[in-house]
């Protein structure tokens, strides 16, 4: 029967929202959700999960040698994994919908300078509405490294799962100390949604992701849920290899939202059972409008206070202000201009990284992050 997870009020209204999935696929943002399964945070607040434990990004820059910065991004990478698909079960009780953001609405953050870590600052853009794309971009100015990349989603529906194909990419460039520049292609996973039945969405990971370094050394990441590897959750097994060869130079596995080791010598990888470093923004009253929390700032309210009438007020308020804004565009014939990134039909790094190990697709589009321009959070 549908949903011990779900207030009994809400469960006709949740079988509903079931049966529209099922018969759809493309953009899950736009479908009605029954209020309990709504979260209060957009989803241009989740890049910030790339860099909850800004530590191991900016170790990336101390690295020896290509293959320690090869071996340092990809525990980095494994690291953020419990932040991006965990998080909201354990700060919200179960996966949620995020809010749908609109064209134009930001994001900044930063992670503040520890004991000669660097800061760390955060610029998102929603830079698509329709379909919805967000675009980020991540730099430790002080230890040189920045992460570009942009998100969006293909969502499906598969033997009572959602199935999520997440489009884009992320580019991982260190700037070395001899002037030179490493790159990192970054691929993503696919992710499955599953305990949707019950009104208790849950993550996990399926198939494979890449990174793939400018050096030559490629990570290759598989994720295994129950019953498959060690038959448990959240597994995942990678293995590094060498510029030109096939054959696993290192191999660690583990569970991302735990911990996971390298085979060979046992020795620990990956941890996250410690505290994780959310982003540091100024308060919502000093925010400009266009910035997420501001910007949905009652609709969030009213959706932790339980007060559904208002959060579903405010957001109709938000949408036919949007919807309004295209129209006068429209008659205007201009368009919105994006604040931070430059559209490009082919991102040059994507196509020379992915020939390397056979990216599919083997070209992509990317938004470049505009320097010198509205630099976004400077603030300490
Ligand atoms: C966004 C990019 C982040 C990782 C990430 C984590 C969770 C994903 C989210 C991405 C995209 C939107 C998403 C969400 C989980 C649920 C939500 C797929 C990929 C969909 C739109 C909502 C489904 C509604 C059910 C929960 C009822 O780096």
């Amino acid at each position: 029967n549908v949903g011990e997870a779900v207030p009994s009020a809400q469960k006709s209204s949740w079988a509903t929202f079931l049966k529209s999935i099922a018969s759809f696929s493309g953009d899950l943002s736009s479908l009605t959700a029954p209020p309990f399964i709504l979260s209060p945070i957009s989803l241009t607040e989740f890049p910030a999960y790339w860099c909850e434990r800004p530590e191991l990004f900016s170790a990336i820059a101390d690295a020896q040698s290509n293959e320690e910065r090869s071996i340092l991004v990809l525990k980095w990478f494994i690291s953020t994994l419990k932040g991006q698909y965990t998080s909201r079960n354990e700060k919200l009780g179960s996966e949620k919908k995020p809010l749908n953001p609109v064209l134009g609405e930001l994001f900044y953050g930063y992670w503040p300078d520890v004991n000669g870590r660097g800061q760390t600052n955060l610029v998102v853009e929603q830079v698509s509405h329709h379909p919805p794309i967000t675009a980020y971009y991540i730099e430790n100015p002080q230890k040189g490294i920045s992460l570009q990349g942009h998100s969006a989603q293909k969502t499906s529906f598969s033997g009572g799962s959602i199935i999520v194909k997440q489009i884009g990419h992320a580019i991982l460039t260190v700037n070395l100390p001899n002037g030179e520049k490493e790159e990192f292609l970054i691929t993503l996973p696919r992710l499955r949604i599953d305990g949707l039945w019950y009104g208790s969405p849950y993550i996990e990971l399926s198939e494979t992701s890449y990174i793939q370094s400018s050096t030559g050394w490629l990570s290759t990441i598989e994720y295994k849920g129950k019953g498959y590897f060690s038959g448990k959750s959240h597994t995942f097994k990678a293995t590094l290899s060498r510029p030109g060869s096939t054959q696993a130079s290192q191999t660690y596995e583990g569970l991302w939202h735990e911990t996971s080791k390298n085979v060979r010598t046992g020795e620990l990888f990956t941890d996250v059972t410690t505290p994780k470093e959310e982003v540091t923004t100024v308060p919502v009253e000093e925010m400009d409008e266009w910035e997420s929390r501001r910007l949905w700032r009652w609709v969030a309210k009213g959706i932790r206070d339980g007060d559904f009438e208002t959060a579903s007020r405010e957001k109709s308020k938000i949408e036919n202000e949007q919807r309004q804004r295209r129209r006068d565009e429209q008659a205007a014939g201009t368009s919105w201009a994006l604040k931070h990134f430059d559209h490009i039909d082919s991102d040059p790094i994507f196509e020379h990284l992915g020939r390397l190990f056979k990216a599919n697709p083997p070209t992509e589009d990317t938004y470049v992050y505009r320097h010198n321009r509205n630099p976004g959070p400077e603030k300490a």
